[in-house]
């Protein structure tokens, strides 16, 4: 919990973090509505002057109201849609919930499992952002409270489609960076079944970017990388990294049903395949890791 210290002043929230050394990101907050520590995490959540609430774990931003929907969209849709039939899938982290809102807006699904580390989260969200935690809901999703990395370990050859939705690679993140997860993730895929996980942002965090799209190289024979705008995380990009038993990623397999279309504000299918469409920097980088 290293990075919560000395945050609000004057009424701004700063999001202060040694990942991107030499800046911050300033919300206006109006009211602190929780301010509490997990046995794992910082977790507050702020109402904020033109972002809506906002949710922070251990200093950093994990999402507001207004700017959710870009992140979550992509984080389920672009794997989602790059399977041809995902029946069972599994979200790592996300215990907002905004993924597996999304995620169950696919009626291939039959089983959503999600492993969640901090029961915490959940509540606090389920109470305070209940546009977002309506995932829960859905009578598919099956609530485990556990290590991520052990419970890929009691499933293997399980999965159509993984997803971690992870924080950063400091505090309870750290171990969904690193390769021995990554080989974990694969184990627990069905043949043709792909892996999708929060790939920060090809802008500030290069080295992090580079590293970890080395480990899905040196085990996924099909990889790609893809970028998201979400005005409210660092920089203003994040990224997805992708890694699939041979399915192609960069482009969906099915066609979005008109029943969700609807609901969509971010995701379609030219978003989809434009995603994946870096910039120079970023391609060298990616093919350099
Ligand atoms: N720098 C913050 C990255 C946070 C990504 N995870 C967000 C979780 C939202 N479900």
């Amino acid at each position: 919990m290293a990075h919560t210290g000395n945050q609000i002043m004057n009424g701004w929230f700063s999001e202060i973090c040694p990942m991107w050394p030499g800046m911050a990101l300033s919300v206006e907050i109006e009211k602190t509505l929780v301010s509490t520590a997990s046995p794992y995490q910082q977790i507050d959540l702020y109402q904020t002057r033109s972002y809506g609430k906002m949710l922070v774990l251990d200093g950093i931003i994990q999402l507001t109201e207004r700017d959710e929907f870009a992140y979550h969209e992509m984080m389920a849709h672009v794997p989602l849609f790059a399977h041809p039939c995902p029946e069972r899938v599994l979200v790592i982290g996300g215990g907002d919930g905004g993924t597996l809102r999304e995620a169950a807006r696919h009626k291939e699904i039959r089983i959503l499992d999600i492993c969640e580390i901090d029961g915490m989260v959940i509540d606090i969200s389920k109470q305070y952002l209940p546009e977002v935690a309506c995932g829960f809901d859905d009578p598919r999703v099956c609530v485990h409270i556990r290590d991520g990395n052990l419970f890929l370990d009691e499933h293997p050859d399980t999965y159509d489609v993984i997803i971690v939705d992870s924080s950063d690679p400091i505090g309870p993140g750290e171990a969904l960076f690193e390769k021995p997860f990554y080989e974990k993730l694969k184990r627990a895929l069905k043949p043709g079944g792909l892996v999708a996980a929060q790939g920060e942002s090809v802008f500030i965090h290069q080295e992090t970017v580079s590293r970890l799209f080395s480990i899905v190289k040196s085990l996924f024979d099909t990889r790609a990388y893809a970028s998201i705008t979400v005005p409210s995380y660092p920089g203003g990009t994040i990224g997805i990294c992708l890694g699939s038993l041979g399915v192609a990623l960069t482009q969906p397999s099915r066609t979005i049903p008109d029943a969700m279309q609807k609901h969509l504000k971010y995701y379609s299918e030219q978003v989809h395949k434009a995603a994946f469409a870096l910039p120079r920097f970023a391609k060298t980088l990616l093919e350099q890791s």
